[in-house]
Parts: structure tokens; C-alpha cells; sequence
């Protein structure tokens, strides 16, 4: 590929999309790059997705996740209406407790996965991925005559991520942070900012999101995190597509979406078919599992040099004939090769399995890797 040849395509920024509570303090610091995701902005890197990998691996970043919107639950029928949507055994989720969770169709195909969080018994926000998952849930509640509320909030996670994300939290919040668990949560406040803290995000490095629920707060909120990490080299960051595949974290929309189910995607842990509650989806999923599934993500690796696009959807090809596709891909300055999370046939996916993939320039040798790779 000529890199010459290539223009950089870029986004005007308009009134349509929407803009989080801390947009102005991402523009102040220097994002290069934005996405959209739910109708939002989010911005991708700073100094460059390489660069800000390393802080992240090294130490502590700060990202602009508003765009995790929140659905919120509330009312008699709360609990109902949220064990309903998901696979997942929310007679198990304790208040203050996050899940990772699936909303699945009536096929059991994927709509959405988000983490969720019980505020209460009957009090729950699905911090969502990318879809429209507030329309599915008000026509289900409608047509089951449900007593619930089911809106969208102006809550809006800010992501503490790296191994040094909870030395700065100490600092912020106190001692307590220490204590706090992989996946719970808790409301507090920042010098009278009212946040709920949990200790969850889209990496493996350790870390925290903080849910602003007064958006007028963002910049402050963002400007107080900064002031209390400046000793710890802390940076402003982003969702990181190095990090996040290196750990086989998964993004709706690049590495499934509403035509695969969760066992397809490795997700067979978050589903529980065996208890009492019926969810949407539930008799497809049985049959599912019965039958098995005729293909699954697997991870891969590479065999070329680096390869720094990541455009990804590269055709799997195995004796000549097309068997899947890489869904996204990556560079891993860390492990120092290619990796890519694909969807192949079944009868491919074991590790050790060789393959080809078919990129816009090269015809590329791969291999099945164990997840999370090393
Ligand atoms: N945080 C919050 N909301 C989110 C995301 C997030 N909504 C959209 C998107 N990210 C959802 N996707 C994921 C994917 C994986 C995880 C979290 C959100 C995750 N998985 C861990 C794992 O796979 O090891 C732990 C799961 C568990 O054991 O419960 O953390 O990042 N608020």
C-alpha cells in the first residue's frame, strides 16, 4: 500500500451528534481523532494510538466514555422488565453490584452488551454499547403492560484506567477505594459533584468509571482527575483498540453483531439457561446449545509486518475458499505481531489451526491463537 496515495478522511463536527459533558475538556486537551458512538462523540487518541496505549499500559489515563449511555429502569416492574432483556441471572446481582450483560433477540442473537448496575431493587442502568437498545426495551415493556419507567438519564461515565488508576483514586476519594471490588460500585460525591463510582472499563489494566450524573460538572470532574494524577504521569486517553484486543474484550459492531449469538462470541459464562426466570431469547438459546454452533470468534495471529490500518472485515480464506472474517485487528507493540479477533467456521477454530486472510494488499498467513493472546 502507497501511504502516499492516501488522504486522511475527516469528520466535521455538527449539532446532530451529540456531545458529552466533557467534549470541551477532550477539544482543550488535544483529541485528535473522534468517533460516533450512540449518537455521541468519543474521541479515539491524543498524541497517537500508540503512544497512548503505552500510557495506558504504564500508567494512568483518563477517557471521555459519556457515550455509554445509560437506560434506566425504574418502577414496580423494574426487575421484571431488566431479567427480561438479558440472559444473565440478575436474581444474583446483589445492589450496587455491575454485570456484564447480553440483550439478545427472540433468536438469541445479539443486540447489545452492556454493563449493567442495581441501584436498588427495583433501580437499574444497562450502560450501553453501541445500539438503540432503549426502543427495544419500551416496545417490550409496552406490549407486557409492564409498570415501568424506562429513560434515558444524563448520567455520563468518565473512564479512570491503568495500574496507577487506583493510587489516584485513593487520592481523590480516600482509602476506601482500595476496597472496592472488580465490578461494584458506589455512590459518592468530589467536592459536591454527586458521581457513582464502579470499579469496571473496557481494559484489563485496572481501573475505575465514574458516572457524572450533573453534566454541568464534566469539565470540573475532568480538570480535578487531571490535577490529582499530574504526580502520577496521568493523560488524557481513550478506549484502546491495541489494549482491549490484546485482552479479548469485545466491541458490538466490530466483532459481533445482530446476526450471532453468545456462544459464538465466548459469552457462554454471562448466559444462564437453566434458571427459573424466562428472558427473551431463552428457547433459542436451549437450541442453540443443543445443537452447537457452526462458528465461532477466535483469535489470530498474523504473519506479516506491521500492520498498522485497522479497518479489518479481511476475508479468512482456507484451501482456496472463502471461510470467514477477520472482524478487527491490530498491532500489538507489546507482544510485537499481528493480532485480529475472526469469526471461522467451527470446524476451523481450534487453536494451532492455519489459515490465510486476504487484506486489500496482501494475501497474509495466520494462525488460531488462544484468547487472551500472549
Ligand atoms: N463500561 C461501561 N459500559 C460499557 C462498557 C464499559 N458499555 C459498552 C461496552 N463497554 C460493553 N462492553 C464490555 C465488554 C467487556 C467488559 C465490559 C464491557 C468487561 N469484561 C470483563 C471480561 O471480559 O473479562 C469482565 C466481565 C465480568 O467478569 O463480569 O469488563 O466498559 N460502564
Amino acid at each position: 500500500m502507497n501511504n502516499k496515495l492516501e488522504t486522511i478522511p475527516f469528520t466535521i463536527i455538527g449539532p446532530r451528534v451529540r456531545k458529552s459533558p466533557f467534549f470541551e475538556s477532550t477539544r482543550k486537551y488535544g483529541c485528535k481523532a473522534y468517533t460516533v458512538y450512540n449518537h455521541m462523540y468519543m474521541p479515539l487518541y491524543y498524541e497517537d494510538p500508540v503512544s497512548d496505549y503505552w500510557n495506558l499500559l504504564e500508567h494512568v489515563t483518563v477517557w471521555d466514555v459519556a457515550c455509554q449511555r445509560q437506560m434506566e429502569i425504574t418502577g414496580p416492574d423494574a426487575f421484571r422488565l431488566s431479567q427480561y432483556l438479558t440472559p444473565r441471572n440478575l436474581s444474583k446481582c446483589e445492589i450496587g453490584q455491575c454485570m456484564y450483560t447480553s440483550i439478545v433477540d427472540e433468536n438469541g442473537c445479539m443486540l447489545n452488551d452492556p454493563v449493567l448496575i442495581r441501584l436498588a431493587e427495583n433501580h437499574f442502568w444497562f450502560s450501553l454499547a453501541d445500539s438503540d437498545i432503549l426502543l427495544w426495551a419500551k416496545g417490550i415493556a409496552h406490549n407486557m403492560n409492564l409498570q415501568v419507567s424506562i429513560s434515558e438519564p444524563f448520567v455520563s461515565p468518565l473512564a479512570v484506567q491503568g495500574p496507577k488508576a487506583e493510587v489516584v483514586m485513593v487520592d481523590l476519594f480516600g482509602d476506601w477505594i482500595e476496597q472496592l471490588r472488580f465490578f461494584r460500585s458506589r455512590e459518592t460525591e468530589l467536592n459536591g459533584i454527586p458521581l457513582i463510582v464502579a470499579r469496571t472499563g473496557w481494559s484489563k489494566q485496572d481501573g475505575f468509571e465514574l458516572y457524572l450524573r450533573e453534566s454541568r460538572h464534566g469539565d470540573e470532574l475532568w480538570e480535578q482527575i487531571m490535577a490529582a494524577g499530574k504526580p502520577y504521569n496521568i493523560t488524557p486517553g481513550a478506549p484502546s483498540t491495541i489494549e482491549r484486543i490484546e485482552s479479548g474484550l469485545l466491541s458490538y459492531g466490530a466483532d459481533m453483531d445482530m446476526t450471532n449469538n453468545p456462544f459464538e462470541i465466548g459469552l457462554d459464562k454471562y448466559v444462564d439457561l437453566d434458571q427459573e426466570a424466562d428472558f427473551i431469547g431463552k428457547d433459542a438459546l436451549i437450541k442453540i446449545r443443543k445443537e452447537g454452533v457452526k462458528q465461532k470468534l477466535v483469535g489470530l495471529e498474523l504473519f506479516t509486518e506491521p500492520m498498522m490500518r485497522n479497518e479489518n472485515r479481511w476475508t479468512v480464506i482456507k484451501d482456496n475458499k472463502n471461510c470467514g472474517t477477520v472482524r478487527s485487528a491490530t498491532y500489538s507493540p507489546r507482544l510485537k505481531k499481528n493480532i485480529a479477533l475472526a469469526m471461522v467456521p467451527i470446524e476451523f477454530a481450534d487453536d494451532g489451526n492455519k489459515l490465510n486472510v486476504e487484506t486489500p494488499s496482501q494475501f497474509v498467513e495466520a494462525e488460531v491463537v488462544q484468547m487472551p493472546f500472549s
